[in-house]
């Protein structure tokens, strides 16, 4: 990174949003595949705040296409309360998830973060999924398949306006990278909003390093990066836990050069960590691989190519 900020971690153990439960232990598992002594061992100041407190699951299903509204919105709110007030003391804060819905919490704090400083917002969202659904588009009614069309503006009331200004963010602000598993009216629902998408035909056909130079291109020393990491972004093989896998993501070796070329850019200013589900796990090995390619984020790199 250019500039050495403080780092925030914070804990949010929900699985509000998500089809499975148990993405709830996911910041644990962080901790426990200390997440906190890797960044350290980097140099860099880390301050665990904790975890974020807020309702149960309660388990029901859809009410008028969401499941579990009020409690997806009160753990959101809490959530930008808690990240904006981290952007403000010029720290750099890292979201432990919890499921993807907190995406909306955590991003929308950011853009409000980037209105305030005029800064100018990127987001790279590494996700097997688009998460662009309504709740008339939907198939299951969870929220964690909505997160980035809420952001867009196009969700209830409840979530959009979460942070004041609506839309928190446009389509133009986001690249996302290692999409496989869009639904039908999601899909159509993308390209009628111009989304820019990397899918993982464009990964096999270009190179990942040809993808991420196009998903990077056009930032300068204002830009703000975010990084939202679904961990179902990686290939199942890699990381078996997460509630959702789906075939024929990103090996190893691909996830690391994203990693790495998103570090190049010394613009990394926070950082979501979301979906990562214990109950699927083997041994903690998906937190493992999610620390490992965290440390690359940061700029850990095999050889120190930066220095003579
Ligand atoms: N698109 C499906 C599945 C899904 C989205 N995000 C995750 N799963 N993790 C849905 O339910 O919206
Ligand atoms: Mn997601
Ligand atoms: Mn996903």
């Amino acid at each position: 990174m250019s500039e050495s900020k403080t780092i925030a971690l914070i804990g949010v153990p929900t699985d509000i949003g998500a089809g499975a439960r148990g993405a709830s232990m996911g910041p644990e598992a962080l901790r426990v595949a200390n997440i906190q002594g890797m960044l350290e061992d980097q140099g860099l100041t880390v301050i665990d705040k904790g975890n974020l407190v807020g309702p149960s699951n309660p388990w029901q299903p859809p009410t008028n296409g969401y499941r579990h509204l009020p409690e997806v919105k009160a753990w959101n709110e809490s959530l930008h309360e808690a990240m904006y007030e981290e952007l403000q003391k010029g720290h750099l804060p890292i979201v432990l998830g919890g499921d993807h819905c907190l995406g909306i919490g955590s991003i929308s704090a950011v853009a409000r973060h980037c209105r305030d400083t005029g800064k100018k917002l990127r987001v790279i969202w590494l996700d097997a999924h688009a998460d662009f659904n309504t709740s008339e588009l939907t198939p299951t009614g969870n929220i964690h398949g909505m997160p980035v069309a809420v952001l867009c503006g196009h969700g209830p009331d409840e979530l959009t306006h979460i942070g004041g200004t609506v839309p928190a963010m446009s389509p133009a602000d986001i690249r996302q990278v290692g999409i496989r598993s869009v639904d039908a009216g999601e899909k159509r629902f993308v390209h009628q909003e111009g989304l820019e998408v990397f899918d993982m035909r464009y990964i096999d056909e270009t190179g990942m390093k040809h993808t991420m130079t196009q998903a990077l291109a056009d930032m300068d020393d204002n830009t703000h990066l975010h990084v939202s990491f679904d961990v179902d972004f990686l290939d199942p093989d890699i990381a078996p836990g997460v509630g959702t896998t789906v075939l024929g993501g990103p090996t190893y070796r691909e996830a690391q050069l994203c990693m790495e070329m998103i570090a190049d850019t010394g613009r990394l200013a926070s950082l979501d960590i979301m979906e990562l589900n214990p109950a699927f796990d083997i041994k903690n090995k998906t937190a493992m691989v999610a620390v490992d390619l965290v440390d690359s984020l940061f700029g850990k790199s095999t050889l120190m190519r930066n220095e003579s």
